[in-house]
């Protein structure tokens, strides 16, 4: 069995997956663009895989790297296409389980709802690396209308189909702080034993260099921030502590940007709160579903379903950095990301 929808990156997983691959002889895999293409590029430390590659800016594991080229020949964009994009350990669970939540509200009961029973990794495709799973493209080409994919690439390196096709892309952020912790927590979990161990330092001075996965930070951030200032109808960016702060505010913007605002009669039902609780990081956290590490979502997966809940709060970085570290990613991100105006209002 080849990979696993939506299954995250992983050395032993890289390692076995590529074995798996030559044997199958995938033609994709072997071809000379890629093996070229990775002889040729800056190599960095990956955190939860060996290496990182530095590709048009960013940095990327060769699985990510694969992934796109993949992307880039196959993928076939719809104008009502939705992209969650955004950073590794941004959010993208809980918006997963949002999107598909609001995008499907006429089709589905809560009390039968889908997401009581499926991990939120598994409710829609990770496009990065939906092509190595030697799926047929059929799969995501009869999803319903409108077909939503999730994504960790930078938006300057989506390919130009996709982001001319009309198709709408939704960002989370999150302060880089917390980021950089839920990171360092994800490569305890996944990086090889085989591998030597990055102590925090290390991977903090990574982090900084802007040496981590899909990073640096602070330009995929403010790629997706410039485009939704250039189109503000097709790409709309969210803050992780303000859907905290004000869930019902938040998601409210997020049914109107997906063009299914709640009716006056659907508000009154309480319908917005019930998708919040449904989706809070308490209730998803206690599915069965989610708290297992056994059962067929989590089969041949180095990252189980229980790994994409940890803490879930604001400001666990306090618990981890110390007052120099804090202020050492604060000020990188003022001076690379928030000169000029860009980005007022998510600046530390
Ligand atoms: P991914 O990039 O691997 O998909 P992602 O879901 O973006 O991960 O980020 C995981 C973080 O979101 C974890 O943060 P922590 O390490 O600081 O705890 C996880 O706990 C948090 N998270 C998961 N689900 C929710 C939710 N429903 N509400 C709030 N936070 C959540």
């Amino acid at each position: 069995m080849a990979t696993s929808l939506a299954s995250q990156e992983g050395n032993n997983f890289e390692v076995s997956n590529e074995k798996e691959e030559e044997e199958q002889g995938n033609p994709q895999r072997a071809s000379e663009k890629i093996n070229e293409l990775f002889s040729t590029l800056p190599k960095g430390k990956g955190w939860w895989a060996e290496h990182l590659f530095h590709y048009q800016g960013f940095w990327l594991s060769n699985r990510a790297l694969e992934g796109l080229l993949l992307i880039q020949d196959n993928f076939k964009p719809q104008p009502s296409d939705i992209f969650l994009a955004n950073t590794p350990k941004s959010g993208s669970t809980w918006l997963k389980a949002l999107l598909f939540s609001i995008v499907n509200l006429s089709r589905y009961d809560f009390s039968s709802h889908p997401l009581l029973n499926t991990p939120p990794r598994d409710i829609f495709p990770f496009l990065d690396f939906y092509f190595q799973q030697n799926k047929p493209i059929s799969d995501i080409e009869s999803l319903p209308s409108p077909r939503l994919f999730s994504s960790h690439l930078p938006y300057n390196l989506f390919p130009k189909s996709i982001t001319a096709s009309g198709c709408r892309f939704v960002s989370i952020w999150r302060d880089p702080k917390d980021v950089f912790v839920s990171q360092w927590h994800f490569m305890k979990k996944l990086r090889s034993k085989e591998l030597p161990a990055v102590s925090m330092e290390e991977a903090f001075d990574l982090f900084c260099k802007g040496v981590s996965h899909y990073g640096p930070l602070w330009d995929h951030m403010s790629g997706y921030w410039k485009a939704s200032l250039e189109s503000p109808e097709k790409i709309l960016m969210l803050k992780y502590e303000d859907m905290k702060r004000e869930p019902l505010v938040q998601v409210k913007r997020l049914a109107e940007f997906l063009g299914q605002p709640f009716s006056i009669e659907e508000e009154n039902k309480g319908v917005v709160q019930e998708i919040i609780n449904l989706c809070s990081f308490d209730s998803l956290r206690n599915l069965q579903v989610n708290k297992t590490r056994d059962g067929p979502s989590n089969e041949g997966r180095p990252v189980k379903n229980p790994d994409f809940f940890r803490k879930g709060e604001v400001g666990d970085w306090k618990n981890h950095l110390v007052a120099e570290m804090a202020e050492y990613i604060d000020q990188i991100i003022k001076d690379r990301l928030c000169g000029g105006g860009l980005a007022s209002g998510f600046c530390p």
